[in-house]
């Protein structure tokens, strides 16, 4: 983190422990609010409404807010630190603006499959990652969540416009989130990236003021995207996930069986999330045909090496910790 960040941090970590600790001595019920820029229908947060919540009722009240109605995309973490949200599904990306190092998570072709993303959270390497964005964040990530292969989806007709290589992706408006290391994935597909708020993607495509959007295909299919595009690529260039991210100075403020009853139920909401995106992303593909778009894999590899070659000598690959991305491959088929 920089100076400033550093300092801000630190001033809102301490008053968001001081406004936990009032709330804790106050009731046992402790009133949780998340925020995400997805939907009620997005399968993270149908889970985190009926698995993690019921589960933690007894002492947590959980207030969901979707569609980035309470907290923009990307301040969530933000509003963790200084107190104004409880809890978020935070991406790899947004971590990586207060951690460079996050962004080993967050760069195409690294995680393999949904299986691997688990392995690489539960494994020891990430425990300096968790204990940094604890301790100079005051955000406990408490579980890892799927979203999904990311694809490029397009407005243009394939006979418009044929995706094989990245070259052919040159010019091409492509929005990505708006933070450094989405930006950079983008270039990386060979695109012209454009940064914007998930909120306000469908609109971008439907008015033509961007070509493109990539996401998963349970999201192309939640968000509607395919009411606005015309094909998909299959580049799989990013196996994505998100991090359930919890208040720590809340955490803090919970008994020890509380803690455990969090923990457990925040597991289980991530494994159903999983399990219900993975069916989701098998079954798709004949859907999103039938509403007429054209689905296709492009050269994977010619994709695979370009983005792995503009990560070498990057200034995000100088922050990743020695032999790291070794042992992530390790962790991987
Ligand atoms: C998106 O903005 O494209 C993205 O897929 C990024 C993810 O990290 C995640 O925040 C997601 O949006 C939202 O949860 C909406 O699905």
């Amino acid at each position: 983190m920089t100076p400033i960040t550093r300092r801000w941090v630190a001033a809102a970590m301490t008053a968001a422990t001081c406004a936990a600790a009032t709330i804790a001595a106050a009731a046992d019920n402790t009133t949780i609010r998340m925020s995400t820029p997805a939907s009620e229908t997005d399968q993270r947060t149908v889970a985190l409404a009926e698995v993690f919540a019921p589960a933690v009722s007894d002492f947590i009240t959980y207030e969901p807010h979707y569609n980035g109605s309470l907290i923009a995309q990307g301040a969530e973490l933000e509003a963790i630190a200084s107190g104004d949200l409880e809890m978020s599904i935070a991406s790899a990306q947004e971590l990586a603006t207060f951690f460079p190092e996050f962004s080993i998570f967050a760069t195409g072709y690294v995680h393999q499959d949904a299986a691997h993303q688990v392995a690489v959270f539960d494994d020891p390497l990430m425990a300096p990652f968790k204990q940094k964005a604890e301790e100079e964040l005051g955000v406990k990530l408490l579980s890892i969540m799927y979203l999904g292969r990311r694809h490029v989806n397009l407005r243009q007709t394939k006979e418009e416009l044929t995706v094989m290589t990245p070259s052919d992706l040159a010019g091409v408006n492509l929005r990505m989130p708006g933070t450094d290391a989405w930006q950079f994935l983008g270039k990386a597909l060979g695109a012209n990236p454009t940064p914007m708020a998930f909120t306000e993607v469908y609109t971008a495509l439907q008015t033509a003021s961007v070509d493109g959007q990539d996401n998963p295909l349970p999201t192309v299919v939640d968000a509607k995207f395919y009411e606005v595009t015309n094909q998909i690529i299959l580049t799989s260039h990013l196996v994505d996930l998100n991090y359930i991210a919890f208040s720590k100075a809340i955490w803090d403020g919970l008994t020890e069986d509380q803690q455990a009853a969090v923990q457990a139920a925040a597991d289980a909401a991530a494994e159903s999330a999983r399990q219900k995106q993975l069916e989701k992303e098998s079954e798709l593909v004949s859907f999103l045909k039938e509403q007429g778009l054209e689905i296709y894999e492009p050269d994977l590899r010619a994709f695979r090496e370009h983005v792995q070659a503009q990560y070498v000598g990057s200034e995000f690959a100088a922050s990743w910790p020695d032999g790291l991305l070794a042992k992530i491959n390790e962790l991987g088929n």
